[in-house]
């Protein structure tokens, strides 16, 4: 148990009256929605990378601004082991029944692969006995192949198989500790898979290395029986000036293409879907389309800013919007909310890390009791469905069936000889009717 968080309690459900900033006011995690409890349905996770990892820096800054006691400690090892009994400390305090991380969150490199091995695998250790004492559960484990300078010209898609070599390492290892600690799913999102000029890319060698290397890691998860799904990640930039995994769309295209599509989902995060220039339900629906959603990774992007800010989320329409789409899907199997967001680098205080996870817990479990409403309400959906009501008729269900040639289509226009007029899509009514809801 560490002192980081000394005087801040358990975080408990207080209800919508609540004035206390360190108490759920809408999180209840018994309370039942659509037959399940909210714990259920939100499955949320703390990432380590953002929570525990980053220090506060800037590129304008001589240093970071939080200054957090691990930090300050110069043995490495020590460092991950108190920052292990912190996060453990603040996952419970919190209430969060899951975490996240990247290996080199966890553990340092070694100056050896062997040591970075050692190192990793003797801090998995550590981390399951803190599950098996605390009860949390691993949402999924990843592999950093982004920050070491080897990476900088891409892991998988690297110029250099030697250097796709070392990435295969980090994944089988990350694979491995990431079935130990019994993780519902597996991550990969692809930073530096992607260049900064085509003048120095061979871009058909890189796609193919990416091909080969994803079907090598799904080989590898039936290997060693790692039940849950691998999941892409899409983004569209940053670091990577041209990031091949765009969007969900794009990864779609590209598991098809080698027949990955059953093996692996996405990984949605709001700020990358906002980058790509789509909304965040715009890549949750497309991803129930094509059959491969996996999990989101909550947090917001800021309206003036062209990167990704990670901030948490505070918006309510456009969570509650996210969250409709992702139980009209059918809601989460082995995926979660799990917020890559951190607090801002002037939030310095310990119980600023509360509030920014209270908070985008809060603004879920409310968006949640929405998406219940609208669901239960049923206007929505049926002003949809009624959109579309003549691709279930006969016509539709020919055409949709493939009975009808596109002749044959040409020829009903001619026998009925008579103009089809346009039907409003009612868009600001339905518009209305969401903020009704919230
Ligand atoms: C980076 C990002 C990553 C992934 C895991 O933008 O979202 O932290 O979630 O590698
Ligand atoms: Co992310």
């Amino acid at each position: 148990m560490s002192s980081y968080f000394e005087g801040i309690d358990k975080i408990k459900f207080e209800g919508e009256n609540s004035e206390n900033p360190l108490a759920f006011r809408y999180y209840d995690k018994n309370r039942v929605v659509l037959g399940k409890t909210m714990e259920e349905h939100l499955r949320f996770a703390v990432c380590y990378w953002h929570t525990f990892c980053w220090n506060g820096f800037d590129p304008f800054g001589y240093d970071g601004t939080f200054q957090r006691p691990w930090h300050k400690i110069s043995n490495p090892m020590e460092a991950a082991m108190a920052k292990a009994d912190v996060a453990f400390d603040f996952f419970s305090k919190l209430g969060a029944p899951f975490y996240c991380f990247h290996d080199r969150d966890v553990a340092p490199e070694g100056a050896t692969p062997r040591e970075s091995v050692e190192n990793f695998k003797r801090m998995v250790d550590v981390l399951a006995k803190k599950q098996e004492e605390t009860g949390i559960k691993l949402l999924w484990g990843t592999a950093n192949m982004f920050s070491h300078r080897r990476f900088m010209s891409g892991a998988s898609t690297n110029p250099d198989p030697e250097i796709f070599a070392m990435a295969a390492l980090q994944v089988k290892e990350a694979m491995d500790a990431t079935k130990k600690l019994g993780g519902a799913n597996y991550v990969m999102w692809g930073g530096r898979e992607g260049y900064e000029t085509l003048i120095n890319t061979n871009m058909k060698s890189e796609l193919e290395q990416m091909g080969r290397f994803l079907t090598m890691a799904v080989e590898y998860k039936h290997k060693i029986g790692l039940s849950g799904p691998i999941l892409i990640e899409p983004k569209p930039r940053e670091p990577s000036k041209h990031q091949y995994d765009f969007d969900t769309a794009t990864v779609y295209g590209f598991l098809k293409k080698y027949g990955l599509e059953k093996d692996v989902k996405v990984n949605i995060e709001a700020n990358h879907a906002t980058l790509s220039g789509h909304t965040f339900e715009h890549e949750i629906e497309t991803a129930f389309a094509h059959d491969i959603f996996g999990s989101i990774d909550m947090n917001r992007g800021d309206y003036q800013c062209g990167w990704d800010t990670d901030q948490f989320p505070n918006n309510i329409p456009d969570t509650a919007l996210a969250m409709y789409y992702i139980l009209q899907g059918g809601g989460f199997t082995t995926g979660g909310v799990n917020f890559d967001a951190k607090v801002r680098r002037q939030s310095t205080d310990p119980v600023d890390l509360f509030h920014g996870h209270i908070g985008g817990m809060d603004v879920s479990a409310r968006a949640l009791l929405i998406a219940e409403a609208m669901i239960k309400d049923g206007r929505h959906a049926k002003a949809v469905a009624d959109r579309y009501a003549g691709w279930k008729q006969e016509f539709g269900q020919q055409v949709l069936g493939g009975k009808l040639s596109l002749d044959q289509v040409a020829q009903r226009v001619l026998d009925r000889n008579t103009d089809v007029l346009p039907q409003s899509g009612r868009q600001e009514y339905l518009e209305n009717l969401l903020n009704r809801f919230c």
